[in-house]
């Protein structure tokens, strides 16, 4: 039997759903022939589309990692998932209360969407947090302010929330066509070329299915009313991909509360660019930015240039990730220990025999 060459998908609908030469060099030779992308997990069995149709799919064996929503899958000839392709990028956060361990929220992403709706003041620390996580995946943040027609003067709350997150752009947005920041749709789009994934993260209710909708031009997504007490309602339970009109595809999430990190040391850096910047200068290499002398970044919360309020974020966000590195190490070296012991008893039952 010849196996199908996957480069041949794309002559396919896969292209719409970013299948790409880069995936095509990927799949040759790995298990399964036919690419699908999953669409949306359920437990055990994920909605993948082929290009063609979009169609259940079950494990063809144990699968690890397990496939997610934005995977690129390849199908064995029953229709059952074969391979998970290696991501490229994972948006991921820290999922373990007892635990150290992480979930993925969308796969192979190209740009993560950090949003916030402007029916309230910017949290700004919220979005330094999800911006982390954004730079953390690989992919390229842009922070989204929906709801411009609920801000008095969105662009200044843009400013300040521009300030906090150097390298990513900061986008205003309304879905109402009578308001000018309905413009910042193009914008969205014009990050969101054809062949690219997007996702969008940001608690329930800031209108990210909304949006999805809007550049969508047509309802894919069921959306909530905000309830009186000011909480989204969580309308969107599932993870699931949606492929826009000019060929990109956008992954929608259920609301991101509170968020915890998950190897975010780069992402951090990134994060907060400009005080590794200033850091660098600092007298001390080892500085801690707390009473040193010749510490820049203290030099310039003293002219103002940048704030107090930033610099503990970053220390917040920074203790949390050496936290977590330190548990997820011990959780290693636990599970280095537990195997020693069981490949001990294995040897010592053979030497009895
Ligand atoms: N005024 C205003 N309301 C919006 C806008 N975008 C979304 N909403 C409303 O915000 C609520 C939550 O929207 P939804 O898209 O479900 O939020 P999600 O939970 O983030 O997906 C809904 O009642 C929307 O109609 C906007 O640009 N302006
Ligand atoms: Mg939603
Ligand atoms: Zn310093």
């Amino acid at each position: 039997m010849s196996v199908p060459d996957p480069s041949l998908s794309l002559n396919s609908g896969l292209p719409k759903l970013g299948w790409s030469a880069y995936w095509a060099e990927l799949a040759r030779g790995a298990a399964g022939a036919r690419p699908a992308r999953v669409i949306r997990e359920d437990r055990a069995r994920c909605l993948v589309h082929t290009g063609e149709d979009a169609v259940h799919a079950g494990y063809a064996g144990a699968l690890d990692p397990a496939p997610t929503t934005g995977d690129w899958v390849l199908l064995d000839p029953g229709g059952a998932i074969a391979t998970v392709l290696p991501r490229r990028t994972a948006l991921r956060r820290g999922a373990g209360k007892s635990e150290a361990k992480d979930q993925v929220l969308a796969a192979n992403v190209d740009v993560v969407g950090v949003v916030h709706g402007l029916s309230a003041a910017p949290s700004l620390g919220r979005i330094e947090r999800l911006t982390t996580l954004a730079w953390s995946s690989g992919a390229q943040p842009v922070v989204i302010l929906t709801k411009a027609d609920l801000a008095t003067s969105p662009q200044s709350e843009r400013e300040e929330v521009q300030a906090a997150c150097p390298g990513a752009e900061v986008v205003c947005v309304s879905v109402d066509p009578a308001h000018p920041d309905h413009a910042g749709l193009g914008e969205i789009r014009r990050l969101l070329p054809a062949g690219t994934t997007g996702t969008f993260a940001g608690p329930s209710g800031v209108g990210k299915s909304s949006l999805v909708n809007a550049l969508a031009g047509r309802d894919l997504l069921a959306t909530g009313e905000i309830r009186a007490d000011g909480k989204g309602r969580h309308t969107s339970v599932t993870r699931e991909l949606v492929a826009l009109p000019w060929g990109a595809v956008v992954i929608d999430t259920p609301g991101l509360r509170g968020v915890q990190l998950w190897d975010a040391e780069d992402g951090l850096d990134a994060a907060f660019a400009d005080i590794a910047e200033l850091a660098a200068q600092c007298r001390f290499a080892d500085c801690q930015h707390r009473t040193e002398p010749g510490c820049a970044v203290l030099a310039a919360i003293a002219d103002g240039s940048m704030s107090q309020r930033r610099l503990d974020s970053h220390d917040r966000l920074q203790r949390e990730q050496n936290w977590l590195a330190s548990r997820y190490d011990a959780r290693l070296r636990a599970e280095q220990k537990a195997k020693w012991k069981a490949l001990h008893k294995q040897m010592r039952g053979h030497n009895r025999q």
